[in-house]
């Protein structure tokens, strides 16, 4: 496989070869840079705003503090209640799945979002006028919730996640994901 290619994106289930070689996790995304791989998917989105300086702060600003604040916020107390509930549907052996576990998770997100309310108060996104890459990945649970069923009970933060889906790079992303 061709590695150097720069802007194609190249389907691969997890766990084969070619994932194995560039992640010992196994696990998908990985972005292919030059000769370079990059694991992870919060590392990827952060590298290609700081490369392109566009959607960050610049490191070692108070700004890039409160925003990689944002970013930790984004993954561990919403995405992981998602990630979570996901894993015990449809992800760990079946064996080792608990239902259950999904009150707790939907109780930690209702907690995260009237969290993320009092953070976000009148701003535009959780940085104010300037999007980030934490309102890419909260847009991104946004979604992920709708798709489980999970309501966002709380006003300011749902009108936020349609704001941040119905940016035109959204809907271009998106579609251009749907035809691949
Ligand atoms: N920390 C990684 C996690 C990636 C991840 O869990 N990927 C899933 C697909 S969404 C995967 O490849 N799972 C395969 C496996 O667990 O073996 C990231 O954020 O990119």
């Amino acid at each position: 496989m061709n590695w150097t290619s720069r802007s194609q994106s190249i389907r691969c289930p997890p766990r084969n070869a070619s994932i194995n070689s560039l992640n010992p996790s196994g696990k998908v995304p990985i972005l292919l840079d030059g000769n370079d791989a990059i694991i992870d998917s919060v590392a990827i989105c952060q590298y290609l705003a700081d490369k392109h300086g566009q959607c960050t702060f610049r490191a070692g600003t108070i700004e890039r503090a409160h925003q990689d604040s944002f970013t930790q916020f984004a993954t561990d107390d919403v995405e992981s209640c998602l990630w979570t509930v996901s894993k015990h549907k449809f992800v760990l052996p079946e064996g080792l799945r608990v239902p259950a576990v999904k009150e707790a998770c939907r109780y930690d997100f209702d907690r995260a979002i009237e969290t993320l309310a009092k953070r976000l108060g009148s701003k535009n996104y959780v940085m104010g006028n300037t999007f980030t890459v934490p309102d890419l990945l909260l847009g991104h649970c946004g979604g992920w919730a709708e798709s489980i069923g999970w309501t966002v009970n709380d006003a300011i933060v749902a009108d936020y996640i349609s704001r941040v889906r119905a940016r035109p790079a959204f809907i271009g992303t998106y579609a251009a994901r749907i035809q691949a």
